[in-house]
This record gives C-alpha cells, structure tokens and sequence, in this order.
C-alpha cells in the first residue's frame, strides 16, 4: 500500500508536514483524528479531554448536532452565490445575529482579522462621512497587549514584537494607551479619533480582565468625546464569559461588535461587524466586499449558532461551570498556581516558573489527557466547550492539581 492510503501514524503525519508546511506554528506532539463535544481523538485512539477548544471557536463542542445538522441540510441545497446575487439564508442570519447584539446592522465576514480590518475601514470613514474628520487625519485608539489578529495593519498597532518584526512598513493612525486605564485614554482621544478599539478582556495578553467600571467609562468617554467604541468580542463573546458578550457584564453596548470564531460554531471560518445603523450604514456599494462573506452555508450555521444562543442555556452553562472553575483554581493557588483570572468558563492560569513554561505544563497535560495552550511565560489558558460536564471539568482541574504536584 502506499504511504497516502495506510493510516500513518502520529509521528509520521508529524514528520511528513515537516518539509511542506509551513513553521509558523509550535503545535503540541498530537495528531487529532476524530472530535465530539468536549472530546478529541489522536490518530492512535487515545482521547483527550479539549480545554482550548479552538482558543473559543468551538463554544458549542466538537461537531454540535444542531450545528452540524444545519450544515449538511446546507450543504445539500446551496454553499455559495457571492453576494453579486442575493441569497435565502442571509436575511434571517443578519435579523437574528442584530437582535441577539442589540444592533441595527451586519456586515458578514469570514476570519477575525477580516471583521476587524472591516471595522477599521468602517470607523475611518464614519470619520470622516459622519464625524467631519479632515481626509486621512482619522485615529484610532487601541490598548497595549492586545491581540485583534495577524494582518499587515493589525500588527501595525500590536505590541507585541514577535507578531511585528519583520512584516513592516507599517499602517499609520493608530495609538496605543495601557488597557484598563481610563485617563490614558481620556488623553489619547481628540477630534481626529474615530473609534477606541479594545478587547472587553484580553484573550492572548492571558485572559485580562478590566476592573469593573472599566467598559462602562470607555463607553461614556466614547460617547462624550463624539467616537466609537469598537468592542472586539471574537474571543470573549458569544457565552464564553456567562453572558452573550463580555461588554453585557457592565450592560454596554458598544457602537460597534466584532464576533467571528464560535459564530461558525466550529464548522466553517463566519465573522461579523454588528453595528449602529448610523456607523455602518457609510458604507455604498462597491466600497467593501469579499467573496465568501455573508454565503449561505455560512449564514446557514451562523444562524443555527446563534439560535443556540438565544435559548440563554449556554450563557447561563458558562456562568454555573464558571463557579466550579474558579473554586477549582482557587484551591490551587499555593500548589503551583501563583495567580488567575476568570469569568464564567474562561481562565488565565500563572503557573509557578519554577514548575516549568506554560508549554511544558501544556506538554505534561497532554500526557495526562488534557489539551491546553500556554499564552506567554508561564500563563496557560482555559477554555473549554460550553457543552463541558462538570465532572470533566472537576477531573480536567484535578489533572492540573496532579501536574503541577508532580513539579508541573
Ligand atoms: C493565531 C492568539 C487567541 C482574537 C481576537 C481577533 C482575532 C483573534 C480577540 C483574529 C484570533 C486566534 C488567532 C490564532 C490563535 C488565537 C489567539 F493566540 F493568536 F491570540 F485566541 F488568543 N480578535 N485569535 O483572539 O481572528 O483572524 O484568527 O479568525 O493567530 O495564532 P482570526
């Protein structure tokens, strides 16, 4: 037989993407074969308990009934028109995405990155259309440690330098002020500003979590100062935090929402720009567009994501399992865990340095049978499906506890 039909074995497929794929990542030594729900399968048919749950792009598990059922019934009639014709999937997605945001408008897209380059080009020209900033005089205000994507002018405002180095010149009109500082970002904002653009909780930064009151004054600032706030929500909304959206801790509505990973449920890449009427309403035809955006399979499960959400049964899934992951946490502090922050089922671990990297704990838990992903030194992060039982998360805690006993 030859090397492409046998089942190759874990090893292999890892030494066979060696020479033709490119290193852009540091994957963990774990070929996934086969998922569903909170669980992921290797190649060898060992099984592994999944608490990155693709860093949030799988809220609803591996391979959701509902979802998956909604993509084959799809799949079976119309994938994709281009939006140069109308289809019969995407009124529906983009009533119903708009009502569970408190928005008026959406503008489909397919990546992160894609919505928040969208919401750039967005809030620039509202700018400019609306605000009556000069031509290409308009800011944007962005936090330090933010993570909002990989694109040219994406890292043009990161910073972080290995996201950067390298990919310069970079994109003008951005400034950047420390995250949960409120008289930084009074100081940074005039009339050139168009929007403030922030993570609601900083994902990659190791899930940072403002004070409370932080979203609420960026929210008043904004309003005050006559720009927009741009809330980037791809990691942090839809459930993750015990609410449809992070901002809905502090009852903010932002003027502009940006979702993208779970709103494909883990199935195909669906993002979105939710908004005001006023901001996204500047844009005419011809001025923004991409092939795949707003195509029916994607607002086919996009709409069986959000009808998940509607039930509440996730938010509320989070907020009660969030309870067992902080308490479990909080017993490990002192025993290897030096700090964490949560809300509902999302947690930055600080693991002692002296126990090892957040990579070689992650490398421990995974010969444990528990999947995570370090963020930066020693921080690991958490997050499960919100489809997780208790108990699994209960046993997932108790594998940390016996990891980082073990000198991590
Ligand atoms: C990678 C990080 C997480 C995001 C927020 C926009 C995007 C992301 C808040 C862009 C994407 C992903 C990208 C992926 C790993 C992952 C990640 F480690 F990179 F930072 F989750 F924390 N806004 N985050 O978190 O969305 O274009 O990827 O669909 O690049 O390694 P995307």
């Amino acid at each position: 037989m030859t090397t492409a039909t046998r089942t190759r074995s874990s090893a292999e497929l890892i030494g066979a993407e060696e020479p033709v794929l490119a290193h852009n990542y540091h994957p963990l030594p774990v070929v996934v074969a086969r998922a569903e729900g909170a669980w992921v399968e290797d190649v060898e048919g060992r099984r592994y308990l999944d608490m990155l749950a693709g860093y949030s792009a799988l809220n609803f598990g591996h391979r959701h009934p509902a979802l998956i059922e909604a993509a084959h019934r799809q799949l079976d009639r119309l994938t994709l028109t281009s939006r140069a014709f109308h289809n019969d999937r995407l009124a529906e997605f983009a009533e119903r995405l708009a009502a569970l945001t408190g928005l008026d408008m959406v503008l489909p897209m397919n990546t992160g990155a894609e919505a928040v380059e969208s919401a750039v080009k967005v809030a620039r020209k509202w700018a400019y259309d609306v605000k009556g900033v000069p031509a290409d005089r308009a800011t944007i205000v962005v936090a330090a440690d933010n993570f909002h994507g990989r694109t040219t002018t994406i890292v043009s405002f990161s910073t972080d330098e290995t996201a950067r180095a390298g990919f310069g010149p970079f994109t003008p009109g951005f400034r950047v002020v420390p995250y949960n500082d409120l008289a930084a970002l009074e100081a940074a904002v005039d009339d050139t500003t168009a929007a403030v653009l922030i993570e609601p909780i900083q994902g990659e930064a190791g899930v940072n979590i403002p004070d409370d009151g932080y979203l609420a004054g960026v929210r008043e600032l904004t309003r005050r100062a006559g720009c927009l706030f741009v809330a980037d929500e791809i990691q942090s909304g839809l459930g993750r935090t015990g609410h449809t959206l992070a901002v809905d801790h502090e009852s903010v509505v932002p003027d502009m929402v940006l979702l993208g990973k779970a709103l494909g449920g883990g199935i195909v890449p669906v993002s979105a720009v939710v908004a005001r009427r006023e901001v996204l309403g500047v844009l005419h035809p011809g001025e923004h567009g991409s092939t795949f955006g707003g195509n029916p399979l994607a607002a086919a499960v996009g709409t069986a994501v959000v009808e998940l959400l509607e039930t509440g049964e996730f938010q509320r899934r989070a907020a009660e399992l969030g309870v067992v992951l902080r308490g479990g946490l909080e017993a490990l502090v002192g025993k290897g865990v030096v700090g964490f922050r949560s809300r509902g089922l999302w947690a930055g671990v600080d693991v002692d340095p002296a126990l090892g990297t957040g990579r070689e704990v992650s490398e421990r838990l995974m010969r444990e049978g528990v999947l995570v992903k370090d963020t930066h030194g020693s921080t690991i992060r958490l997050a499960p499906p919100l489809t997780v039982r208790g108990e699994e998360l209960r046993d997932a805690l108790e594998t940390l506890g016996k990891v980082l006993g073990q000198g991590g």
